[in-house]
């Protein structure tokens, strides 16, 4: 397989973890954001939406982390990133999808740039926006982690899962950004366990051969 990624992207992080977890070798394609690589048109041609991750699998191509890290769950079944229950699976992807769709959209690249840029606000203001929407994100997961995780070692019924993917990443960021993350100690607890295993450790942007 080959993993369209760049070292500081959040959502390659996850697929990341994800390939490093199912023991799948994959050759890193380093595509830089900021310098626009995303959006030339050879990998337009690959991923049109223009965002990293892109994976190909033996000429396959997918994109969306989310998809991706399904796709992998049901190609290599094990370990399983869902639990077996239909309602474990729908609290694990509730978790999951409340950093995928309600945080990290919301502290894109794209984002910033068009809050500095078009809309001309200041770096203390779009990084205000950022904190503020960490810590939107933040509160709610970590009620929820309180009540699913039954170690504080993972975010869903002392099992890895899923979720557990999505929260290391965006601990990352919220970290990059200089969130004040004291108001969530299960979540940071949860992380720092997370963040000690080999499959996330070897995921890490800065273990990454394009970083810089
Ligand atoms: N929902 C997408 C998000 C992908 C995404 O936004 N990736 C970011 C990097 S973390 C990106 O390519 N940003 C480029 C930009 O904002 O211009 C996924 O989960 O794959």
């Amino acid at each position: 397989m080959q993993l369209y990624t760049f070292w500081r992207s959040s959502a390659a992080f996850r697929v990341r973890i994800a390939l490093n977890l199912k023991g799948i070798r994959f050759e890193s394609i380093s595509k830089t954001l900021g310098k626009a690589a995303h959006r030339s048109a050879e990998y337009l041609a690959l991923n049109p939406q223009g965002l990293i991750p892109t994976l190909v699998d033996e000429g396959s191509v997918l994109s969306q982390s989310l998809a991706i890290i399904e796709y992998l769950d049901e190609t290599h079944p094990a370990p399983p990133f869902l639990p077996a229950d239909a309602l474990g699976r729908a609290t694990v992807r509730s978790m999951a999808q409340a950093i995928a769709c309600d945080i990290h959209p919301l502290n894109n690249l794209r984002v910033l740039n068009y809050l500095k840029g078009p809309l001309a606000h200041d770096e203390a203001t779009v990084t205000a926006w950022y904190r503020h929407w960490i810590a939107a994100g933040f509160t709610g997961l970590e009620e929820l982690a309180r009540r699913h995780s039954r170690d504080g070692r993972f975010l869903y019924a002392g099992e890895l899962s899923m979720a557990d993917i999505y929260l290391v990443p965006q601990v990352y960021n919220a970290r990059r950004f200089e969130c004040d993350l004291s108001p969530f100690p299960t979540l940071v607890a949860i992380s720092a366990a997370l963040e000690a295993r080999p499959a996330f450790e070897a995921a890490r942007p800065e273990a990454q051969p394009d970083a810089t």
